[in-house]
Parts: C-alpha cells; structure tokens; sequence
C-alpha cells in the first residue's frame, strides 16, 4: 500500500484547526478517499464526533495536570513527551486503517507543539516521507496588516521547524467581507501594498526591525498561496484539496471511479 498524506493542521490557539480537520476530512471521505482522523491534542476535549485515533488514549491533559500539579501549558510540555515515547502504538493504530489521508489535528497552543524538540520526532516518526502542514491563519489577526504579518513570521518559523512543505490556509474565510478578503489576497501577491498598509499603522521603536521584516516578507509574500477557507459553509475546501496535492506530487484530477462532481 503506498504511504498516506499526512496532513498537520496547526495554527494559533481558536484558528478553527479542529473543526477544519472535520468539514475536510468529510469532504475527503466524499470525493472518495479513505480518510484517517488524529488527535494529537491531549487537551481537546471538544470533540463533537470522535476522532479515529484519539491521543487521549494514551496521554490525557487532565491527567498530567492533577498527578503532577501542572498548568495547562506545563502539561501540554509534558504530554509531548510523554506521546513521543508512545508514538510506535500510535502510528501502529493509524496504520492499522489504511487510508489515503490522514488528517492531525495538533496542540492549540501552536508554539507549545512548534518550540519541542519530541514534536518533530512525532511527526518525523509518524509521517515523515509523505507529509505537509496545513497552517491557519486566523482572520481576527489576519485582518490587520501587522496581524498578517506576525502569522506570516510564526507560519515561517512552523515551517522552518519542521521542515516539511506547508499549505497555508486562511480560515473561516466566512467572517471576513470580500472586501477583506481581497485585500488580504492583495497583500499575497504584492508586498508594496502591504508595506504602505504596515507603514500606516506607525513605525516600530526599532526602525530596522521595521525594514528587515519587509525585506523578509518580500521574499515570504510573493510564493504565499493563502486558500482562503470556511469550515462552516464548505468555501474553499476543492482549493485546500488541490493545493495539498500539488505538494504530494499527484494529479489534481478525480481518480478513477471517483465522481467529478464531487471534487
Ligand atoms: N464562522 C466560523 N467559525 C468557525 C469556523 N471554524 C471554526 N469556527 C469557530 O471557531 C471556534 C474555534 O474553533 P476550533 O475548531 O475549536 O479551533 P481550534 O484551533 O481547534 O482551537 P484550539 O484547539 O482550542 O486551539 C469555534 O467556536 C468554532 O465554532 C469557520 O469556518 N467559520
Ligand atoms: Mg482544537
């Protein structure tokens, strides 16, 4: 059997990862594809339809937090080590479902699951080979050129972390107008356009700081194919699909007996 895609969805805390990973995993699983949901949150306990493989079957927040006496980010540092250590059973249990996708839903506390060093052995254990990560940016910071900007630095940093390719998505593309939502994509395709929108909002104490960011996000903007999505009413979810194939090399098309028209 060949080797799934694995999909990391990973973003701020509330970006929509978990209930991204659901809507998309059912559209996957109606264009045709065997598709394997993964909690690799030991604290969601948000679940409004079980995931297929649960973290919480071996490593549960709640847990960690009253036998150690640990925060909830304590916890999340000290779960991470704690699956790293389990992840052969982890990945025996997704192997066992033999699917084409396999969708991982990830820690909220994105910087607590990006900044760990058992982090990167999970995913390399897991799926290394065939893998990408799906980050949200969230449109409450998206909106805001300096917002924008910050989400480009730490989905840059994810990426450099990882080291794996990344589809970068705009979440809950629903909340935002289309005039929003047309700047946002302005700011993409041409970085002049966000310098002047950052250069409005005022200069930072540090004025170099200021210039190497611009010069970082001229060379990050232009490749920034942000596909806009809504978990809640399905926008954006053929785009996120073709995008994640153009990383795993495949065709975009249908495959064969699957209905075009549900692509
Ligand atoms: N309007 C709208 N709301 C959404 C969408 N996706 C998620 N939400 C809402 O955003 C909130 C956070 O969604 P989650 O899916 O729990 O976000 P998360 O990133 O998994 O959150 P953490 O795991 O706690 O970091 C919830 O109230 C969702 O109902 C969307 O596409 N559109
Ligand atoms: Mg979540």
């Amino acid at each position: 059997m060949d080797e799934p895609g694995w999909i990391y969805v990973t973003g701020t805390a509330g970006a929509g990862k978990t209930t991204f990973v659901r809507e998309f995993a059912g559209w996957l699983k109606s264009a045709g594809y065997e598709t394997t949901v993964v909690n690799l949150d030991p604290g969601n306990e948000q679940w409004t339809e079980p995931p297929d493989v649960d973290i919480r079957e071996w490593v549960r927040l709640a847990d960690i937090m009253d036998d150690y006496g640990l925060g909830p980010n304590g916890a999340q540092v000290a779960a991470a080590d704690m699956i790293a250590l389990k992840i052969f059973d982890i990945k025996a249990a997704i192997q066992d479902l033999r699917s084409d996708y396999v969708l991982v839903d990830t820690p909220g506390q994105v910087e607590l699951f990006a900044f760990r060093e058992s982090s990167r052995a999970i995913v390399d254990a897991l799926g290394g080979d065939r893998a990408l990560i799906a980050f949200l940016y969230d449109p409450a910071l998206a909106r805001s050129p300096s917002g924008f900007v910050s989400l480009l630095m730490l989905s840059a940093t994810v990426e450099f972390r990882f080291r794996l390719p990344m589809v970068p998505l705009l979440a809950k593309a629903d909340v935002l107008t289309p005039e929003q939502r047309d700047e946002i994509a302005a700011w993409c395709e041409m970085p002049d356009r966000l310098h002047e929108r950052i250069t409005d909002e005022g200069a930072t104490p540090d004025l170099s700081l200021s210039t190497e960011l611009l010069r970082a996000i001229e060379t990050l903007g232009p490749v920034l194919d942000l596909v806009a999505v809504s978990a809640k009413d399905g926008t954006g979810l053929e785009r996120c699909y073709r995008a994640v194939q153009r990383v795993f090399g495949g065709s975009e098309d249908a495959e064969p007996g699957q209905n075009p028209a549900d692509l």
